[in-house]
């Protein structure tokens, strides 16, 4: 891990800061990628590691492009990929759902996460090796009430890791995904556009997830001999027994 280029997007917050956080305590340089400049630029002060930071919504094409070329040439040699970037918008049923909430889930989750990969994998496969870890969910592996279009971009994350899999297996790059049940971060906030107390519910007795914990998952999928790949990860809480069975604590 010492001195590999890691690039996380997403990188702001919840999982993805937590996965900059532990990578570099391992001596990982970070090029940071999230939408809010002024924040990435505090957070990488806390770091004692070289950065580089680019802001752009992985959901514009052009700026995922224009971000990843702007970058120093040393930097371009991207050894790692976390494609971390995308949110759940909304829990409603398909016949009352907010098509809004819909864009932005198939645009950052499925379509952000494909324009980053196209954009990183250049100089992986020109250098024959690298990593990409795709942070998809248990929502990309069983659908869930309400959770059509979100459990739809989670699957596309699934079937295009697989895809990718395939297609970058003649250049010896490992590409695996994570999958987490439910982990306590600003994500049902997000989902609830910002009602707090009904997020906080999501969460109750649950035990769930941290986002350290699953930063240390990525961790163990990074770090594992070069010749072994994890390919397909699922991590959920004790409490947690799939996307329906949750043993709360009263
Ligand atoms: C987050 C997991 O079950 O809250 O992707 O949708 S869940």
């Amino acid at each position: 891990m010492k001195d590999k280029i890691v690039c996380i997007t997403g990188a702001s917050s919840g999982i993805g800061w937590a996965t900059a956080k532990v990578l570099s305590e391992l001596g990982a340089q970070l090029i940071l990628c999230g939408r809010r400049t002024k924040k990435l630029e505090q957070l990488s002060d806390l770091l004692k590691v070289n950065c580089q930071l680019l802001s752009f919504d992985v959901r514009d094409r052009k700026a995922v492009f224009a971000a990843f070329e702007s970058l120093p040439e040393d930097w371009k040699k991207i050894d790692i990929l976390i494609n971390n970037a995308g949110n759940a918008h909304g829990l409603d049923p398909v016949q009352t759902a907010n098509i809004d909430d819909w864009d932005s889930m198939i645009d950052g989750n499925v379509k952000g996460l494909m324009y980053v990969t196209k954009a990183v994998i250049p100089h992986m496969i020109k250098s024959k090796k690298g990593h990409i870890i795709n942070l998809g969910s248990i929502a990309g592996k069983e659908v869930y009430p309400n959770g059509s279009v979100y459990c739809s971009s989670k699957f596309a994350v699934d079937a295009f890791t697989s895809g990718l899999r395939i297609d970058l297996n003649p250049f010896g790059i490992r590409v695996g995904a994570i999958h987490p049940g439910l982990v306590q971060t600003e994500f049902s906030e997000i989902r609830f556009k910002g009602d707090q107390k009904r997020a906080s519910k999501v969460y109750e007795g649950a035990e769930a997830l941290t986002a350290e914990d699953v930063a240390d998952a990525i961790s163990y999928m990074l770090n594992v001999p070069e010749k072994v790949n994890v390919a397909d990860l699922v991590l959920l809480p004790t409490r947690q027994a799939n996307a329906y069975v949750l043993n709360r604590k009263e």
